[in-house]
C-alpha cells in the first residue's frame, strides 16, 4: 500500500487522540485513590458533569458500554424487561451484557432512524400478569448511532418521560453523543437530562478524550452505580489523569462540535454529487453519515480505493459505509475525501 501524508480516519469519533493541550492538562492533574473517594480531579469532573446535566451526582466509568450496563443493572432486577429501539447500541454492540450481567430481557421497538415515540413505548408495556416479565426501564439513544447520528427532539423526550411515569418505568438516556445532540438541537444538556432518571455521556468520542464516560442521576442512583462499577472491576484508583482530560474536553471541546457537523454535511454534499454512492440518511443531523455503494461497484472496491488513498471508513453492513467526523479531521481532509470519492465513484 503506497501512502503519503496523513491518514484520514473517518471510522469513528472514538479514534480521536488527545491534543497536546489536553495531554498537558492530564500531566498536571492532582490525583489520589478514587476508590477511597480521594481523587480530587475525578471528584471535580463528576461534580462538573452533574451540574452540566442538572443531576444530583455523576460517576466516572471506563466506557460507554460500562455506563449503560451499570445503569441498566442499577434500575432493574433480573427478569425485568427493558424497552428500546431495535437498532440501539445497547442491543447490538455491548456483548449482550444486559442479559449476561443484568439478567434482563429486551423488548425491541422499531424507531424512525432510531427515534422511538411515546405511543410505541406505551404499547410495549407488559400487562400485570404472572406470566410476563415486568417492564421496568426504557433506553433512548441520543444521538442515535445506527439511525445516522439522529437527534431526539426535546419534546419527544418529555413525552416519553410522561409515559414512563404513568407506567412506573425508569428512563435511561444513552447520551454517548448527547453534546452533539445539543449542538444540533440548540438545547442545553439539562433540557434533555431533566426528563431521564439516568444519563450516560462519553468523553472518548467527539470530545476527544482517550478514555472515559460518566453516568449521572439521583444521589441514590449514583451510589448504586458506583458499587456496580466496582463489582465490574471499574474502580480506577489514580483516575484523575484521565478525568483531567474530561475536564479539559468539557471546557474546550464542546463548542467546536458544530464544526464536525458542518464537515459531515460537507462530505454529504460531495457524496450526493457522485453517481456511484448514495446517502442513506440525508442530510446528516450531526457528525456521522451512512452511504451505500451502488452496483456495479462493490464495498470491496470502495475499501480498496480508500485504503490506497489513506482514508479509513467502517463498513456498517452489506453495502453500507459509515463516516464519522471528529476533532482529528479537518476541512481539508474532508475536501480530500470528497475529491477521492468523486474521482473514483463519480
Ligand atoms: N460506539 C462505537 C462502536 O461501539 C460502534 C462507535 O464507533 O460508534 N453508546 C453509543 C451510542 C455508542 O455509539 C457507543 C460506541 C457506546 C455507547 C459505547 O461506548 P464505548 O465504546 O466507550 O464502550
Amino acid at each position: 500500500m503506497k501512502q503519503t501524508g496523513k491518514v484520514i480516519d473517518l471510522r469513528s469519533d472514538t479514534v480521536s487522540v488527545p491534543t497536546p493541550e489536553m495531554l498537558q492538562a492530564m500531566m498536571q492533574a492532582q490525583v489520589g485513590d478514587d476508590v477511597y473517594g480521594e481523587d480530587p480531579t475525578a471528584n471535580r469532573l463528576e461534580a462538573m458533569t452533574a451540574e452540566l446535566l442538572g443531576k444530583e451526582a455523576a460517576v466516572f466509568v471506563a466506557s460507554g458500554t460500562m455506563a449503560n450496563l451499570v445503569s441498566i443493572r442499577a434500575h432493574t432486577e433480573p427478569g425485568d424487561e427493558v424497552i428500546l429501539d431495535a437498532n440501539s447500541h445497547s442491543f447490538h454492540y455491548e456483548c449482550g451484557g444486559y442479559a449476561a450481567v443484568a439478567g434482563v430481557t429486551f423488548w425491541l421497538v422499531q424507531g424512525d432512524r432510531g427515534i422511538i415515540q411515546p405511543e410505541q413505548i406505551a404499547a410495549a408495556v407488559r400487562a400485570d400478569n404472572v406470566h410476563f416479565p415486568r417492564s421496568r426501564l426504557v433506553i433512548i439513544e441520543n444521538t442515535h448511532n445506527r439511525g445516522g447520528g439522529t437527534v431526539y427532539p426535546v419534546e419527544t423526550v418529555r413525552r416519553i418521560a410522561d409515559v414512563c411515569r404513568q407506567h412506573d418505568l425508569r428512563l435511561h438516556m444513552d447520551g454517548a453523543r448527547l453534546l452533539n445532540a445539543c449542538a444540533a438541537a440548540g438545547a442545553e444538556p439539562a433540557d434533555y437530562a431533566r426528563h431521564a432518571d439516568s444519563v450516560a455521556i462519553c468523553l472518548s468520542k467527539s470530545l476527544g478524550c482517550p478514555v472515559g464516560s460518566l453516568v449521572a442521576g439521583s444521589g441514590e442512583f449514583a451510589r448504586r452505580a458506583r458499587r456496580l462499577r466496582k463489582m465490574l472491576g471499574g474502580g480506577m484508583r489514580q483516575v484523575g489523569y484521565l478525568a483531567a482530560a474530561g475536564i479539559y474536553a468539557l471546557q474546550h471541546n464542546v463548542e467546536r462540535l458544530a464544526e464536525d457537523h458542518q464537515h459531515a454535511r460537507l462530505l454529504a454534499d460531495g457524496i450526493r454529487r457522485t453517481g456511484g454512492l448514495q446517502l442513506k440518511y440525508d442530510p446528516p443531523e450531526t457528525n456521522m453519515l451512512y452511504f451505500d455503494v451502488l452496483p456495479p461497484r462493490t464495498p470491496a472496491d470502495v475499501q480498496a480505493v480508500l485504503r490506497k488513498e489513506g482514508i479509513l471508513l467502517n463498513d456498517a453492513s452489506g453495502t453500507t459505509f459509515r463516516a464519522v467526523t471528529h476533532l482529528g479531521v479537518t476541512r481539508a481532509d474532508i475536501e480530500k475525501a470528497i475529491s477521492v470519492l468523486q474521482t473514483h465513484f463519480g
